[in-house]
């Protein structure tokens, strides 16, 4: 059975955060989404220490093979997380992940010791990546400042702690290093890479806040070679992500050494996505052969 820090999972298809919102979904389909949730885990938007509106629109624009956002964490605050949405993500059928972000070790810390009280968190993924948020130093660029956050936040959890990397910076193994020198439980990558758009009747930037993050099918070359430098530099278990819309894309990741996917974009344009890849996985070829994988890293 697949497993990632201890926590089995039915599948190994998870979704990246903010892609999929279990709230609403069960607003629509009632109770039946319970009965065949797409995924095998459930990872949270990211959540803040405070509430946050998020970016000006427009938010989404649809580019060659992928898209860009420019969301910009909109979020309840952490105690409006932990009031009203936690209950509910609880009611899910499978392990809950929460991501958290701040721009302070302090910040964070509080976050992690509120949120790792809840019995219903399965473990914590800590977004040091997002593209879209102004916070002076980006922590995930920064191998040092990577090992020093983790240092701090460490003790604070027995449960699992997955540092998200960002695609954003010349060397995403050197961070992934950091993260396990300072006791992080896995990782996972990629993030959205920073992109824009222009707006062909305006001319002017297509996105409010004037830029995004891409992701999509033409972001996974790139995921992909990330995934197999990051593999190549660290132990532990990575969370692959970045541009997978079908059970041979999501293989590609785990011949790579991937422990588990996530789907993210393909989960707008098609909501069941993470059980079809799920699915499809079971029978692609390059998955039966990947149970070791095959690949040489060097
Ligand atoms: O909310 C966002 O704009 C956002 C986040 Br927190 C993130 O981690 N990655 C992304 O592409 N968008």
């Amino acid at each position: 059975m697949p497993e990632l820090c201890g926590i089995e999972l039915a599948t190994p298809v998870i979704n990246a955060s903010g892609t999929y919102d279990a709230i609403a979904a069960r607003q629509a389909f009632g109770d039946a989404l319970l009965e065949d949730f797409p995924f095998a885990a459930f990872v949270s938007k990211t959540i803040t220490p405070e509430p946050r509106a998020g970016n000006p629109p427009r938010r989404i624009w649809e580019t060659p093979a992928g898209m860009i956002n420019s969301i910009g964490l909109p979020n309840k605050g952490l105690e409006g997380f932990l009031a009203e949405d936690l209950p509910r993500l609880a009611e899910l059928p499978v392990p809950l992940i929460v991501s958290v972000m701040a721009t302070t070790r302090e910040d964070f810390a509080r976050c992690i010791e509120r949120v790792a009280r809840r019995r219903e968190v399965a473990a914590i993924e800590l977004n040091i990546s997002c593209p879209n948020v102004h916070s002076g130093l980006i922590v995930g660029e920064n191998p040092s400042e990577t090992e020093a956050l983790l240092d701090a936040l460490r003790p604070l959890t027995e449960k699992p702690l997955i540092v998200k990397l960002t695609p954003n910076t010349a060397d995403p193994a050197s961070v992934a290093a950091g993260a396990e020198r300072g006791g992080a439980d896995a990782v996972s990558l990629i993030n959205t890479l920073k992109g824009t758009a222009i707006d062909p009747v305006t001319g002017a930037p297509a996105l409010g806040n004037g830029y995004g993050g891409l992701s999509g099918p033409a972001v996974r070359p790139v995921a992909l070679e990330q995934l197999r430098s990051v593999r190549a530099r660290v132990e532990l278990p990575i969370v692959g992500m970045g541009g997978i819309s079908s059970g041979a894309d999501a293989a590609e990741f785990l011949a790579l050494g991937a422990a588990v996917v996530a789907v993210g974009t393909e989960s707008f344009r098609d909501p069941r996505a993470g059980s079809r890849i799920a699915t499809e996985l079971e029978s692609s070829l390059l998955s039966e052969r990947s149970a070791e994988p095959v690949l040489d890293l060097d």
